[in-house]
């Protein structure tokens, strides 16, 4: 069984994951407004990883006999100023994700949870794998500055990506 304060804790971070979804959902919603279809395409990948951490969080919290509590989830933001603005945005909040699932697992750490501990490992691997994701394509855009063209290119690059079912755990 799983202890009230870790409970909680999950329950906070399956609502930072549904609204990682949320806010990926709209800045998709930004890139279809300007027919970058690559971009759209990164963004729609992106949230279907974050529903895929969400609900693995949910089911997890399950299999330890835990209660789920679904918190309201905070209005994203709807608009950016360009591309580059998007994915400086994008760094920012996954490296705050990062400090969340440190903080959950502190949090597990107090309560001696070593099966949480080693459940969140895959979170905290997967966490460096999305800054470095997100870095490649920021590091791009930078680099691209107005050229438009350059621009283009990347989102023809971008419409490779695929969601790949994790196996989480
Ligand atoms: Fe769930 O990793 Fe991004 O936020």
């Amino acid at each position: 069984m799983i202890s009230e304060k870790m409970e909680q804790a999950f329950c906070d971070q399956i609502n930072k994951e549904f609204y990682s979804e949320y806010l990926y959902l709209s800045m998709q919603a930004y890139f279809e407004r300007l027919n970058l279809a690559g971009f759209t395409n990164w963004m729609s990948v992106q949230i279907q990883e974050e529903h895929a951490h969400a609900i693995g969080m949910f089911n997890y919290l399950h299999e330890r006999g835990g209660k789920v509590e679904l918190l309201a989830i905070d209005k994203p933001q709807t608009d950016w100023k360009s591309p580059l603005d998007v994915f400086e945005h994008v760094l920012e909040h996954e490296k705050y994700v990062t400090s969340r699932i440190n903080a959950l697992m502190d949090v597990a750490e107090s309560e001696k949870d070593r099966a949480a501990l080693s459940f969140l490992d895959w979170y905290l691997k997967e966490q460096v794998e999305e800054e470095s994701n997100v870095g490649g394509v920021l590091a791009k855009l930078q680099l691209i500055g107005d050229d438009k063209h350059a621009l283009l290119l990347l989102d023809k690059e971008l419409e490779a990506r695929v969601f790949n079912q994790p196996v989480i755990g």
